[in-house]
């Protein structure tokens, strides 16, 4: 297979390496791209980078399965340098599950070694003959053969690479859920990373594409090292002493299981109810007993990853999203089975929350007889075989592995009313009975259901307006948006010491400056997000053309028509035109139109005319 070597160079920018690494499979060749300055201060990195050049290179109405189809591994200026929790990368494509423009973001060795190897992104195309996986050692690309890793579970696939190239360096992988294309197959790392959630493991998979391992050496080039060590060294002392520290380390993500049971917002039984009557045995202090190891991705003081030895006496990495998809949505209240099938997706490749969401929906479809298939609410056995059965894609598993959005469409008889999903991604971790903002917040995420953009609840319960449907919530929305989807995902960093133990949003303006040489604020970094937002929603447009509206950013129907039956919110639901008008004041706020379209106005401040004269060909503008 072709190998080829590039030469470093001298860097013009600072911060940035300046190069793409460019991946045709097809074809087994590869050539390393210097990208332009403007480029680079027009998106920054990792999201940014991402949506611009699929918005630029990818047809519109390309399978996300075909080989045509790009997926992008982009990090971020801030990626790999000794500052807080900087070992992310973003990784992107068009989905296979929704159609529309996906990524997810993943903590691992890879990102580190891929910024150390004098390449900012990847970008593949095209599909291998066979088996394959791309490996970047310094300054030496290769396509290698793959045949002996398919088919493994990604824990062996990833241990004979290491094996193989080091335990320095770091691998990307897919399980066998994304080499037989399941749509919710995501992309994991370390034993326990993972990171796009939608079908970014099937894009791998349709390419032949079983890992990318990634070695290097160098410090990427910044504009002032001393400044940035100074940063690095006062930033990991700050958090070391942030008052919410010490409980962060025991608990991590999973104290959010408490706090959502006693605010009535923990799914549970797919979502018709928001409290869970064995909570207590999925609980974060129940978590604590069990806590045999903690782990984490590189450069982090705060390792969150928690683990516990399974029912099976395996370990298993747990956090808050994977502990509720797999246990009260799925009615199982007993945490070492919970994680048993949170290894099994970690193994398979499986994204837990389309995962927990597939089972929840099959339970409940099982329940009203819609699907031939015994499986009762915390069948823990069931849930294991149906796991494994959507990793293969076969029997029912042909069916839920394509999502509960098309599943449901498959199944028919008003299954659709209980898919739990926005744009064809499954939501996340709460229930938005009474939660409007929140609910705002999963219906207008770029990717479908996340709610890694704005994770407003936690804002909206305490200040005690879960009722109400005020502009505020618009604006909080954008707010977290710009922030955490906007400057988190291009600067690529964990947002977890801001947003989790309250880490001043002030420090990252001064790091971006320190390792660019360009002084920014975090103003010129929001305005970056809603050019991301205003690009994102574009690629969207573009894709569905016609089929296009505004119920595209409806939450899943069961918030508005099913009142949750207990619990302290008992009888409550959304209300639709409410929502639908707290919906028309978040496009006005944003500049966009009643379609959820920006207006040529809009993209002309957002510097975004060109990308507005190339949407035009698709929809008429406001
Ligand atoms: C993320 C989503 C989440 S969000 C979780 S737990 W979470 C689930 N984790 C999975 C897993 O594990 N295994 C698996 N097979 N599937 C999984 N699916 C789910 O994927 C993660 C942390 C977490 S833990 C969160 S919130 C934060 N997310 C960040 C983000 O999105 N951006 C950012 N700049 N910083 C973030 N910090 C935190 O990172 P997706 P990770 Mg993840 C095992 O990928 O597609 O975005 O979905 O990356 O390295 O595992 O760290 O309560
Ligand atoms: Fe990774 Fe957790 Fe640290 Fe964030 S806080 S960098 S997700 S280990």
């Amino acid at each position: 297979m072709d190998k080829v070597s590039f030469n470093i160079g001298v860097c013009l920018l600072k911060g940035w390496n300046g190069r793409l690494l460019r991946v045709d499979l097809t074809k087994g060749k590869s050539v390393v791209q210097e990208y332009s300055e403007g480029f680079a201060r027009r998106f920054v990195g990792g999201r940014g980078f991402a949506v611009k050049l699929l918005w630029d290179e990818l047809r519109p109405g390309t399978d996300p399965l075909g080989p045509e189809n790009m997926i992008i591994y982009a990090t971020g200026p801030l990626t790999g340098l000794i500052l807080p929790n900087s070992g992310k990368m973003v990784i992107a494509s068009k989905s296979p599950l929704t159609g529309g423009y996906a990524d997810g973001n993943i903590g691992t060795q890879a990102s580190v070694n891929l910024r150390r190897s004098g390449i900012d992104a990847v970008v593949v195309t095209g599909r291998a003959e066979g088996p394959s996986y791309l490996l970047v050692e310094d300054e030496e690309v290769e396509i290698r053969d793959a045949t002996d890793l398919w088919g493994l579970d990604s824990f062996k696939a990833e241990a004979k690479l290491k094996e193989a190239h080091g335990r320095a360096s770091g691998a990307l992988l897919i399980g066998p859920s994304g080499e037989n294309l399941a749509r919710i197959a995501t992309v994991v790392s370390q034993e326990g990373r993972a990171g796009g959630r939608p079908g970014m493991g099937a894009v791998m998979g349709s390419k032949n594409l079983k890992a990318l391992v990634f070695y290097g050496t160098r410090d990427p080039p910044v504009a002032d090292p001393a400044r940035l060590k100074e940063l690095g060294r006062e930033s990991f002392q700050e958090i070391l002493g942030k008052d919410r520290y010490g409980f962060w380390k025991r608990q991590g993500t999973m104290a959010t299981v408490e706090w959502c049971q006693e605010h009535g917002t923990l799914p549970t039984y797919n979502y018709r109810e928001g409290v869970f009557d064995e909570f207590d045995g999925i609980s974060g202090t129940t978590m604590e007993k069990m806590v045999i190891k903690q782990k984490g991705c590189p450069n982090c003081n705060m390792t969150c990853g928690n683990v516990i030895e399974d029912s099976e006496g395996r370990e298993s990495e747990l956090d808050y999203e994977n502990v509720v998809m797999l246990g009260s949505v799925i009615g199982l209240g007993d945490l070492r089975k919970v994680a048993t099938l949170n290894r099994m997706c970690d193994e398979l490749g499986l994204d837990t929350i389309g995962a927990g969401s597939a089972i929840g929906f099959a339970m409940e479809a099982s329940e009203k007889r819609l699907i031939d298939l015994d499986l009762g609410w915390g069948d823990f056995e069931g849930a294991k075989r149906l796991l494994t059965d959507i990793a293969y894609m076969r029997g029912h598993g042909a069916t839920l592995g394509l999502g509960t959005k098309a599943a449901a469409e498959r199944i028919g008889g008003g299954a659709s009313d209980f898919a739990i999903q926005v744009k064809g991604l499954e939501c996340s971790a709460y229930d938005c009975h009474l939660c409007p903002g929140m609910a705002l917040s999963f219906g207008t995420s770029p990717i479908g259901a996340h709610h890694k953009d704005a994770w407003v609840i936690s804002w909206e319960i305490s200040t005690g307006r879960r009722t109400e449907y005020n502009p505020e919530k618009a604006d909080k929305v954008i707010e977290f948006q710009r922030i955490r989807g906007g400057m988190f995902e291009s600067l690529v960093t964990c947002r977890f010491p801001w947003i989790e133990l309250g880490f001043d949003l002030e420090w990252y303006p001064k790091y971006f400056e320190a390792a660019t040489g360009v002084r920014t604020s975090l103003d010129e970094l929001y305005a970056l997000g809603d050019r991301i937002y205003a690009l994102i929603r574009a690629f969207w447009v573009r894709e569905f053309g016609g089929r296009w509206s505004r119920q595209m950013d409806y939450p899943p129907k069961r918030w508005f028509d099913e009142p949750v039956t207990k619990g302290p919110l008992k009888g409550s639901h959304l209300d639709l035109d409410k929502y639908d008008k707290l919906l028309q004041t978040y496009y006005d706020k944003r500049g966009w139109d009643d379609r959820g379209i920006p207006t040529k106005a809009t993209m002309k401040k957002l510097q975004l005319s060109q990308e507005a004269a190339e949407l035009e060909k698709y929809v008429k503008l406001n």
